[in-house]
């Protein structure tokens, strides 16, 4: 039985649950319990506070976490990174009041940032021989220098929006991060076993995202042309249709790419769309 760490609540909760249900996986939902099994698959769940989950898969007494790349470089608790999970995407930056000109990296020297991740941020200004004093604040940080408690702010941004409102301007971009999954290091073999068909399955999950299926009814001498268009993720699926001289093309693309594919196809003669969604893409 493995045990996963996920968010009790706050940004990643939804979406690793999300996940995990895409994945198969049953779990009760959260009901303020700290614990709960899957009814179909060897895993339970085990809700914290994002800031203690790399810990807390680092020593073991959970197997894996999903959390954001952030906490897991700023706690520096070691982890196994198993994957990239692609939501609760950011950035950590830079940022100053916006009327101030910014000059460049140099500019921080002597100067105050405050912030909740300074391990992150040392590291940053160390590899730049800059010398800053971090003011490390629990929340809030955006208001710091508007209250004269700094003169810039080093903080997640991930619409922007928080900065604009704050009169701040993003000047350096020092991290991206999304949610990853996380584990112990040195897992036994029977957890590694389970820790690899979970990731095979966020793996076909993570595929089918953003990914639509295309049926399209193309004359046979065309063929060659419309592959060209719809080319798929190994060969695109050709079959002959009972009207002689045509043929149908299935194949996967990108869900932002449709409607371009689909205009393409119509000028060299295709017909009959078909744009179908894509729920699982197993390999
Ligand atoms: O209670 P708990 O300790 O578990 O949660 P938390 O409050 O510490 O974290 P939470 O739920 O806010 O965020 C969890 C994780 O989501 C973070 O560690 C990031 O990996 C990821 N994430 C993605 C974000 C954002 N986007 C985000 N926009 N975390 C925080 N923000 C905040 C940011 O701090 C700033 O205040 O949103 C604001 C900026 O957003 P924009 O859109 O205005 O730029
Ligand atoms: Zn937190």
């Amino acid at each position: 039985m493995l045990r996963i760490a996920l968010q009790s609540k706050g940004r990643l909760n939804e979406k690793s649950l999300e996940l995990l249900r895409e994945a198969g996986i049953s779990v009760e939902e959260n009901n303020r319990k700290l614990l709960s099994k899957s009814s179909n698959f060897p895993i339970e769940v085990l809700y914290l506070r994002d800031d203690d989950i790399p810990q807390t898969v680092s020593c073991g007494i959970a197997d894996l976490g999903i959390v954001g790349y952030n906490e897991v470089v700023e706690r520096n608790h070691p982890v196994e990174v198993l994957q990239h999970l692609e939501f609760g995407k950011c950035r950590l930056s830079l940022a100053i009041p916006k009327y101030i000109e910014y000059p460049g990296p140099g500019f921080f020297d002597g100067k105050k940032i405050a912030t909740s991740y300074p391990g992150i941020l040392r590291s940053y200004f160390e590899n730049k021989g800059i010398a800053c004093e971090i003011r490390e604040i629990a929340g809030s940080v955006e208001i710091s220098p508007s209250i004269g408690l700094a003169d810039g702010i080093f903080d997640i941004v991930s619409s922007g929006g928080t900065l604009v409102r704050n009169g701040l301007a993003e000047v350096e971009t020092v991290m991206e991060s999304d949610a990853v999954l996380i584990a112990t290091p040195g897992l036994d073999e029977e957890k590694v076993r389970t820790a690899d068909i979970l990731m095979s399955r966020f793996t076909s999950v993570l595929r089918s995202r953003g990914k639509k299926y295309m049926l399209v009814n193309v004359p046979n001498e065309k063929i060659e042309e419309a592959l060209k268009i719809i080319p798929s993720m190994k060969s695109p699926t050709l079959l002959p249709l009972a009207d002689k001289g045509w043929s149908a093309i299935h194949a996967v693309v990108d869900e932002s790419e449709v409607w371009e594919k689909a205009d393409r196809l119509k000028k060299i003669g295709a017909e009959d769309i078909l744009v179908l969604s894509m729920e699982k893409l197993i390999i």
